[in-house]
């Protein structure tokens, strides 16, 4: 169950999130046409708070609307400081970011309008661990799902689009029904895309390996920055294609993603992987990514946007953005 804050940003302005509410007409509700980002802010060992990756993350939301043919009524800028002050409001010193693009109730059918009706909403809550408590240490059991990954032409993939995520719900509840904590989805050709909300990588020897950029993936913020931290670290990365046999004799497999941050895998369809247990490369990439997002590798600070969660404005309902 979601962990109710106090405040959710609407257009420029902060309600009550018991009535951050939309008219049930809204053509996303009905069709899946909006786009939505997921970001997290971490506390830093300094005990100054930071947003992984913003800009990155807000870049990746304007391209999502870009995909869409809709134009923000906001700028960059407006939506970077608007995400920050979702969190002020709600004094979160550590916090997942949901922004989400949608269309109000004004058009009824498949077109959207020639000027369709735009909103953008930005929740903010606490999120532990995504995949369980036990996840990031234990490492989870995966299954490679019988639905398969979109074709590339059947929608814009690298959209992080409302409508995308039937697929990746479709394969989730097919995994835990089964007994897994997450599904891996083949693309049309057979293989391996990505999990329902996580990048996929694989450890074969001194190489890590991971889909090639013009899969059916979408392009993980936290994927490019596990790239980054891998190289840095010394390690060959490789993107290309990969089998669903690469992924059962691989030594080591594991998933990225902003909520599900690096998180191993130890079986694959009853499959062992590697000693049936986190391994020493995705540890040591673990340790490096938590590293960085709590403030310990300064060579990362470029990553981050800071802010002082204690000096929020919630009473007030206006914000710096509210211009809709
Ligand atoms: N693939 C998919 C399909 C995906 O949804 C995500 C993020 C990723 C890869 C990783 O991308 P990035 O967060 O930029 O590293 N999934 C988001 C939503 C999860 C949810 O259940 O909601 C997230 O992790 O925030």
């Amino acid at each position: 169950m979601i962990q109710k804050e106090k405040w959710i940003w609407m257009d420029g302005r902060m309600v009550p999130w018991d009535e951050a509410n939309v008219h049930v007409l809204s053509h996303t509700l009905h069709y899946g046409y909006g786009a939505f980002e997921g970001i997290r802010s971490y506390l830093h060992d300094d005990g100054r708070s930071a947003v992984f990756r913003l800009p990155d993350h807000v870049d990746r939301l304007f391209q999502s609307a870009h995909l869409l043919e809709l134009g923000l009524p906001f700028s960059r800028e407006e939506v970077n400081e608007a995400c920050i002050e979702a969190l002020k409001a709600n004094g979160l010193a550590a916090g997942y970011i949901r922004p989400l693009v949608y269309l109000g109730p004004a058009e009824v059918g498949v077109y959207p309008g020639d000027e369709p009706d735009l909103h953008l909403a930005i929740a903010t809550w606490k999120w532990g661990a995504y995949l369980g408590g036990e996840a990031l240490k234990a490492g989870i059991r995966v299954k490679v799902s019988t639905y398969t990954k979109f074709h590339v032409n059947s929608v814009l993939v690298k959209g992080k689009v409302v409508g995308h995520y039937v697929n990746s719900v479709l394969a989730k509840m097919e995994a835990k029904r089964e007994g897994y904590t997450e599904g891996i989805l083949l693309d049309h050709q057979g293989y391996v895309a990505e999990g329902s909300g996580e990048n996929l990588f694989l450890v074969r020897g001194k190489t890590i390996v991971t889909p090639e950029d013009g899969a059916t993936i979408l392009d993980g913020i936290t994927r490019d920055s596990i790239i980054t931290l891998a190289r840095d670290l010394g390690y060959e990365v490789e993107k290309r294609r990969l089998t669903r046999n690469d992924l059962y004799t691989s030594d080591e497999v594991f998933f990225t993603g902003t909520a599900a941050e690096v998180t191993p895998i130890r079986e694959i369809d009853r499959r062992a992987i590697g000693q049936g247990r986190p391994g020493p490369v995705t540890l040591e990439l673990q340790r490096a990514f938590f590293d960085v997002v709590s403030g310990r590798s300064p060579a990362y600070d470029r990553w981050m946007t800071y802010y002082s969660p204690k000096d929020g404005a919630s009473d007030g309902r206006e914000t710096s953005t509210a211009h809709v």
